[in-house]
């Protein structure tokens, strides 16, 4: 490899770009031991992380304060540092925090009741939302929907024991040219046991049923930039004005308008929470997928019959005799999509563990 000498000035750049970065670490260092100095903190209280920036998270307090100049309550919102021994904190975890004035400081996460997780584009895993109880799996007829990528939402939230709904949004753009499709995939994923739900933010069907599912309940709205997650949203709660965006021209893609997992609440019923959203970034395809086989496989909820009943207790299901799951499919019991799906899946992760 040949070295490349630098200019005198090039040089200097470089070196000034690695002063800069040094003083902005050293700032920032700076700010959260102020925040650290516990005599300036007030005392341990109850929050909700309901967004999250880099390094600081946006926490709602849970107990309600007189800060509005009419008299009514309010709960407080105030962005945190985290100390630095608590990991990664993503939108719905349940924390400790301590307010600090202009801003506050993390000081504990409570347990997750459920954490759902997809990679980033280096096949990393990330958490994207926790304790949830629903899962809304949005779809469209443009962009156009792939069952595979379906697949791999449906098989994260069945590792989570949570079980997806598909939210078939845009219905008014259904036409001749795609009906066929669209109706093929409502009818396959309801044929497995999955609630498909119509909905169009345009003409507003939909909204009644989607209410009634995520009443009292926080659901994480999923799925491939320019479906419609945020546009959703903003009709199921009319107080917000989320960001969408017009998917583009050139490719008919969605793109990337929603850029952070946001939570957002129902007005409460009767004094008693009415439910949370919370607004995810849509994707434009997975990446790599690090999670183990046997998760991948019961994740197919049609192929859990069938776990343990191969021949061979370490069967692969690729070839092999008296194989259970090449069996059904053979007799047709299993939809030639899913089984794809499935060893698409099975073959990512492969190839990044080996
Ligand atoms: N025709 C039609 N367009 C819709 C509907 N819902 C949303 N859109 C449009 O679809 C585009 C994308 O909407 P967004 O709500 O930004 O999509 P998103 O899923 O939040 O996208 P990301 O934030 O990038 O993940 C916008 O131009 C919306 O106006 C619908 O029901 N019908
Ligand atoms: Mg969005
Ligand atoms: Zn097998």
């Amino acid at each position: 490899m040949s070295k490349r000498k630098l200019t005198r000035r090039q040089a200097w750049r470089i070196d000034k770009i690695q002063q800069e970065r040094a003083a902005r670490a050293q700032k920032k260092e700076a700010q959260i031991t102020a925040y650290e100095d516990d005599s300036r903190l007030g005392d341990e209280q109850e929050g909700l992380v309901i967004a999250h920036y880099g390094t600081q998270v946006e926490i709602q307090a849970n107990t309600l304060e007189d800060t509005h100049p009419i008299g009514t309550k309010q709960h407080l919102q105030k962005r945190c540092h985290i100390r630095s021994n608590l990991g990664s904190l993503v939108t719905g975890d349940r924390v400790i925090w301590r307010d600090g004035g202009e801003m506050g400081v993390v000081v504990a996460v409570l347990p997750r009741t459920s954490a759902l997780s997809r990679p980033d584009p280096h096949g990393d895993m990330k958490t994207v939302a926790a304790n949830i109880d629903n899962i809304m799996v949005v779809i469209a007829p443009l962009p156009k929907p792939h069952s595979y990528l379906i697949d791999r939402y449906l098989v994260a939230a069945e590792a989570i024991g949570i079980k997806p709904v598909v939210v078939l949004n845009k219905i008014d753009l259904m036409d001749e040219s795609n009906r066929y499709i669209l109706e093929d995939i409502s009818n396959l994923y309801r044929s497995l046991g999955y609630e498909v739900i119509e909905a169009s933010t345009t003409l507003g069907n939909g909204l009644d049923e989607l209410t009634d599912f995520l009443k009292h309940k926080t659901t994480v709205f999923v799925g491939q930039s320019g479906v419609g997650k945020s546009s959703l949203i903003n009709q199921l709660l009319p107080d917000e004005n989320l960001r969408v965006g017009a998917l583009s021209d050139a490719t008919g893609r969605g793109t990337h308008t929603t850029t952070t997992a946001q939570l957002f609440h129902f007005p409460p019923v009767n004094g008693e929470s009415g439910g949370q959203l919370i607004d995810s970034p849509g994707i434009r395809e997975f990446g790599l997928w690090h999670m183990d086989e046997d998760t991948i496989l019961s994740g197919f909820i049609e192929l859990q019959p069938y776990i343990g009943q191969c021949k061979f207790r370490d069967c692969q299901h690729r070839q092999e005799p008296k194989c259970a799951i090449l069996a059904a499919y053979k007799a047709g019991h299993i939809d030639e999509r899913r089984m794809s799906s499935y060893q698409l899946l099975r073959d990512s992760i492969e190839n990044t563990t080996k």
